[in-house]
């Protein structure tokens, strides 16, 4: 479509891309709808061009996205990938998806980035560089739309499996198109993905009107737990291990409850702490408008986008956390008393 975006990817990344007939897909660990959508999407893209392609994640797939097309391609076994990049004999990328800094591909990181040339394709303004070649761009809406990109520019064809994958990508980061990095673009990319047959009633259907009773169960608890402050502007809600074993939930069932207390009219920034790992206390910021969450995030060592980021704490207790992150962002975020 646009002319414009094939000036923004480097030169390096589309040859990287290119030449390679083997290639290994990488994304970030506790991946999301973005990680799996661009990851399956370039998957079946590049399988289009006759590259081999192994798809790797440490923990097997979410059944929350177990829908997605091509899911069962995605291997946890690491030596099943050290046999691909042996037999590849060096024609062989990797490329790092949707991973905003090394350590978010989890605990082979070494491994992985010492395999072969790596090419890094991210959206995260937090980014810190890592690989051989990247190409990260914050203006992006997700990484599915920047596998849209990349494709257009190398002109690829990219087939309906694909096109479902990259449009789960682009609805779950944009939160249905509804932030900030949804562009012009970001809707005419989606449209495309439409025409070539992705239906978004049944998109929404296995993105979010699929719950569980367990789910909605949580759900009840975790609201029961909304703190306001700030006269209204910040929202904070917490989960516990406790809260799962006790409605049954998964650790999966988490994922997008912050979003409750961010829809509040008053509310700017919406902070959802998570203690459910042993001795790990995790916290998810999301914010409207002005307020930048990345830089709050950044300060407690993690990282993400202007309106949605994260962090962890080792060896701190949920209501440490809580005093801790409260106090930080009426600091950051100039928040009223
Ligand atoms: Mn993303």
């Amino acid at each position: 479509m646009s002319e414009k975006q094939a000036l923004k990817i480097p030169e390096a990344v589309l040859d990287g891309v290119r030449h390679p007939s083997n290639v290994v897909l990488l994304t970030h660990v506790y991946p999301d709808g973005d990680a799996i959508g661009s990851m399956l999407g370039l998957a079946w893209i590049l399988e289009k061009l006759g590259k081999r392609v192994f798809c790797f994640m440490e923990e097997p797939v979410s059944p929350h996205y177990t829908f997605l097309p091509g899911s069962e391609k995605i291997q946890s076994s690491f030596d099943a990938l050290c046999r691909f990049v042996q037999k590849s004999d060096d024609d062989i990328v990797t490329i790092a998806m949707d991973a905003g800094d090394s350590s978010r591909l989890g605990r082979y990181e070494d491994e992985l980035l010492g395999h072969s040339h790596v090419v890094v394709i991210d959206h995260h303004r937090s980014h810190k560089n890592y690989g051989d070649v990247r190409w990260v761009d914050p203006c992006m809406s997700s990484s599915g739309e920047m596998v849209y990109e990349l494709a257009s520019v190398l002109e690829c064809e990219v087939p309906f499996e694909a096109s479902v994958n990259l449009y789960a990508a682009i609805c779950t980061d944009t939160g249905s198109f509804r932030y900030e990095c949804t562009s012009g673009r970001t809707l005419l990319i989606a449209a495309d993905l439409v025409e070539r047959g992705v239906r978004p009633e049944m998109m929404a259907r296995h993105l979010y009107d699929n719950i569980t009773l367990p789910r909605l169960n949580l759900l009840q608890r975790v609201l029961g737990t909304l703190e306001m402050y700030g006269e209204g502007q910040l929202a904070v809600i917490h989960v516990t291990a406790d809260m799962l074993e006790e409605t049954g939930a998964t650790s999966d069932d988490v994922e997008g409850l912050v979003d409750y207390p961010r829809s509040l009219d008053s509310v700017k920034t919406a902070v959802f702490i998570k203690s459910i790992r042993q001795d790990t206390v995790s916290v998810s910021l999301r914010a409207k408008g002005d307020c930048d969450v990345a830089v709050v995030a950044e300060h407690f060592g993690g990282g993400g986008h202007r309106n949605a980021a994260g962090f962890r704490f080792r060896d701190k207790t949920l209501d440490e956390v809580k005093a801790e992150v409260v106090k930080e962002l009426f600091f950051q975020l100039g928040l009223v008393h």
